[in-house]
């Protein structure tokens, strides 16, 4: 198949899986045409099958904003006519459903019928979406989507409770290709991070209010006044200066380590002991996955979709939002010595590998051709 994937090309959780999964479709033998205004970050490269055509959107002036959705929409319709695509996939329902639905009438006046689905990952409806500027427009592109997958069940309860849905929603979870977890090159440096009687805790994230950034610094305070630790953080946002000015005042600075954006994130977590989540609200938590295939257990909050990731008193534990003397108790529980952090690590790698890639990707190969019938 032919399939055009829109999606956002940075370190969020929807660009990973989108670019992920578009590869793992290449590797299946479909011809996969990222079309977005960045090379995707998480691309490893382009081949035969993987294009990536870029959405440029020319400043003018008189604009406040760049219309980004009308240079999207256009570069649908010119994309799909040269290489004849097949079906289109947007990741994210803002503004990208809206741009493909505009994409799909232009094309239907030149006698072209394309389906579309519409991936829903978090953000684009709990928290931008359901924002009433943003409302009818979004319940509008979710409804005209062709088919509409959600990234768990609770994503899926979210959507239907905040908005008036007609369309039936398909809970496809995100994945992990474990192969790449099991490369025997990686360079796993931990002397470089802590010393042999520290344990390594890491939080990897977009550093956006939604993540709780201040918890994550309380939770490390409190288990790093009982047993010896680092605490890696790992990303960038608006979240980074609040969370240095904490770790300042509580005079725990030597101790923490701000490494930025990276690209290398299992050759972080293979020194990993300890994974922080303690998010207000999390559609999936692709970050704790990504940890627990690494085999790091996952303290986080039981919010959204986290409780069909995270499995408590196994893969780690999972507390109210905002309870950081728990989850700082329960990382102690996991952390207390060799044989319980090695069980937990086990379990972790275990609950992980039911999210393999490859029982997944046939999911949405089903849902393209499904689709296909459909227009
Ligand atoms: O919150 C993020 O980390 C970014 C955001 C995004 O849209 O890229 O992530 C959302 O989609 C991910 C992939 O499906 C999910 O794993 C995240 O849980 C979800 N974020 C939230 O719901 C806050």
């Amino acid at each position: 198949m032919k399939i055009g994937i829109v999606c956002y090309p940075t370190f969020g959780g929807s660009g990973v899986v989108a670019t992920e999964l578009g590869m793992a479709l290449s590797k299946r033998g479909h011809e996969i045409h990222f079309i977005t205004y960045k090379q995707p970050v998480r691309l490893e490269q382009l081949s035969n099958n993987i294009h990536y055509h870029e959405v440029n959107v020319p400043e003018y002036p008189l604009f406040h904003y760049q219309p980004y959705e009308l240079a999207l929409s256009s570069k649908l319709v010119d994309m799909v006519k040269l290489h004849q695509i097949e079906v289109l996939h947007v990741h994210y329902a803002i503004p990208h459903a809206y741009a493909g639905y505009m994409a799909k009438k232009m094309l239907r006046e030149e006698g072209i019928d394309i389906p579309m689905v519409t991936t829903l990952h978090g953000t684009d409806i709990t928290l931008v979406g359901n924002h009433p500027f943003y409302k009818p427009a979004v319940t509008f592109s979710i409804n005209k989507s062709d088919v509409v997958t959600s990234v768990s069940q609770s994503l899926k309860e979210d959507t239907l409770k905040l908005f008036d849905i007609k369309k039936d929603i398909k809970v496809i979870p995100n994945f992990i290709d474990i192969s790449k977890q099991d490369n025997p090159f990686t360079d796993c440096q931990r002397g470089l991070m802590a010393s042999d009687e520290e344990k390594i805790i890491t939080h990897i994230s977009n550093f956006r209010k939604v993540k709780r950034i201040d918890d994550v610094v309380k939770i490390f305070y409190n288990i790093q006044k009982k047993i010896k630790a680092k605490l890696i953080m790992v990303g960038e946002g608006p979240e980074v200066s609040v969370a240095k000015q904490l770790v300042n005042e509580l005079g725990i600075s030597s101790n923490v380590l701000f490494l930025g954006e990276s690209n290398e994130i299992n050759k972080i977590l293979c020194f990993s002991d300890l994974f922080l989540l303690p998010s207000e609200s999390e559609s999936f938590g692709l970050a704790a996955l990504e940890a627990m295939i690494n085999g790091v257990p996952v303290i986080s909050s039981n919010t959204g979709g986290l409780p069909e990731v995270n499995k408590q008193g196994y893969s780690g534990y999972l507390s109210n939002v905002g309870d950081v003397e728990e989850m700082a108790e329960n990382g102690l529980k996991i952390l207390k010595d060799k044989e319980t952090l090695a069980l937990f690590k086990e379990n972790a790698k275990k609950m992980a590998s039911k999210f393999d890639i490859n029982a997944i990707v046939p999911l949405y190969e089903e849902i393209y051709e499904n689709a296909l019938q459909l227009v």
